[in-house]
């Protein structure tokens, strides 16, 4: 379904996917099938962006974003961080776009570097290429390759990754030409052409898909200052570009030719074909390719000699105040990476405050927070608390060793784990020998039987391997939680059974 919705957006087809992918999504939903659910919205999210539609992005991936979180899937969570963020930027809400893009750059730093990262990682940097960081967008680039090579693609390929990080290293040594950062602005030109390069000699690339290398190579040049040769280049790829009748193509094809044809002098032709360019704009070009293509148009108008020198003298201080944007928006993000780094690891210690080193089970901290919970919780929600005791412990310390009794607290807790639902149930080490489980939505009846399995799987479970000849026994006490009941109520009325059970001879439930 996504495949086929997916068509028609690359076709440019955009009202039609849009309609096609809210009726798939129904179906799917019907199925309850969510990952095609979470695909459409992702698609949906493309297309809304394709043609402009900011806000729209942004309700789509803000739900889409949502639904990621919930099943905890980091890649998808990354990669839709960088698309929603990229939206953010778009709309105006620069200091969420940014957070947004440092979340996801945190994450994919710690994910394993399979296909899907490849996915989320391009994802970033098309996010931090619209936002025009480009010194972190060159570094995410040299990432990717790696990762690339690491997955056995190879750096060149027919998906145009490389040509996208050519073509931001072209608009990148642009900007800093119109600055006069001249040396700056070779230095990234002449990589760019490198790719472009090495695009051109691999015989292995698509003759079709040599135009847009042909384009970045012409662009380079002309930032190098060898105008003939980027007129060459430029004039002879025009219609092989053209005939591929790819908006985004042709428009970089005119911008090519116009460029090296300023270099080279020819004013009046340069006009024609930057004005080209130009119409071509509204299919998805950049910002900065936008920003580009304007400020050499106007550049043609300001003549330095007459009176047009004013204007240019304009244009050149605007083109500053835009840099010097730029570069507040790039130590903004360097300050969203920092803060988003404090907090992920500040939850990190915090997670390590609510855990047991031992048995890695929550700990008592945790029980608490959780005891307060519960009293905010829906009193109509029954809440089954077991209260279990390792038997005669003190004995397998003294006839074993501690390190013995550490093994078998560790066991115990992994075969209490293997009785609770994830994500439902909560298993606690409270202290010592005595472990505590919120079971959640469960009557006594089902509580008492969850009990008496735990009890009846320690009690069969072979503890040779930690020591020979070594059983161990649980006594449980489970107790109901109603409405009003404070956690030292709960815990003392669990008490209660427990001490039963140990009575009564060890080794079984009391309820
Ligand atoms: P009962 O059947 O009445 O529960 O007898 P018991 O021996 O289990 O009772 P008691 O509460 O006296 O013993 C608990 C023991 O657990 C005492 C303590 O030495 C031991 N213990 C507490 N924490 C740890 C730990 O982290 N590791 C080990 N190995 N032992 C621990
Ligand atoms: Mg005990």
């Amino acid at each position: 379904m996504g495949a086929e919705v997916f068509e028609l957006y690359l076709a440019g087809r955009a009202a039609e996917a849009l309609d096609l992918a809210e009726r798939y999504e129904w179906i799917a939903r019907a199925f309850g099938d969510e990952m095609t659910v979470s695909s459409l919205m992702r698609v949906r999210m493309y297309v809304h962006t394709d043609v402009s539609q900011f806000p729209e992005t942004v309700a789509v991936g803000e739900a889409l974003l949502h639904r990621y979180q919930a099943g905890r899937y980091v890649v998808e969570e990354a990669k839709t961080l960088a698309d929603l963020g990229a939206s953010y930027v778009q709309v105006g809400r620069l200091v969420e776009g940014l957070h947004h893009m440092a979340q996801s750059a945190r994450l994919l730093d710690s994910c394993r570097r399979g296909a899907r990262y490849l996915s989320a990682m391009s994802s970033l940097i098309v996010a931090a290429s619209t936002a025009e960081l480009y010194e972190f967008a060159a570094t995410a680039w040299d990432r990717l390759a790696v990762a690339r090579a690491a997955n056995g693609l190879p750096a060149t390929s027919d998906n145009n990754s490389a040509l996208g990080h050519a073509e931001m290293l072209l608009w990148w040594a642009l900007r800093l030409d119109h600055l006069g950062h001249v040396q700056d602005a070779r230095f990234r030109a002449g990589k760019a052409i490198e790719i472009a390069r090495r695009w051109i000699a691999d015989p292995t690339v698509n003759p079709g898909h040599l135009a847009p290398a042909r384009c970045v190579l012409a662009i380079g040049l002309v930032v190098l200052g060898e105008a003939d040769e980027a007129c060459r280049v430029a004039q002879a790829n025009l219609r092989p570009a053209r005939e591929q009748e790819l908006p985004w193509l042709t428009r970089l094809a005119h911008l090519a030719y116009g460029l090296s044809l300023r270099a080279a002098g020819a004013l009046a032709d340069a006009e024609r074909e930057l004005v080209a360019a130009q119409q071509l704009t509204h299919h998805g070009a950049g910002p900065d390719e936008k920003l580009i293509i304007g400020y050499e148009l106007a550049m043609l108008g300001a003549d330095p000699t007459g009176p047009g020198r004013y204007v240019r003298n304009a244009l050149i201080d605007q083109t500053r105040q835009l840099w010097d944007l730029r570069l507040q928006r790039l130590a903004m993000f360097r300050q969203a990476q920092q803060r988003v780094e404090l907090e992920s690891r500040r939850a990190a210690v915090e997670w390590q405050l609510m855990r047991d080193p031992l048995t890695s089970l929550a700990n008592r901290r945790h029980f608490d927070q959780m005891l307060d919970a519960l009293s905010e919780s829906d009193p109509d929600e029954p809440t089954v608390f077991l209260l279990i005791d390792i038997d005669k412990f003190k004995a397998v310390n003294d006839t074993y060793s501690h390190t013995t009794g550490d093994a078998v607290l560790r066991r115990v807790a992994e075969l209490i784990v293997m009785h609770c639902r994830q994500g439902v149930d909560i298993p606690v080490r409270y202290a010592g020998d005595e472990f505590v489980v919120f079971l959640r939505a469960l009557d006594l009846d089902s509580g008492v039987e969850v009990a008496e399995r735990i009890c009846a799987a320690v009690r069969a479970v072979d503890f040779d391997d930690v020591s020979p000849g070594l059983t161990v026994t649980l006594s449980i006490g489970v107790v109901t939680w109603h409405p009003g009941m404070t956690g030292e109520d709960l815990f003392q009325a669990a008490d209660e059974r427990l001490y039963e059970a140990k009575r009564r001879g060890r080794d079984q439930v009391a309820a």
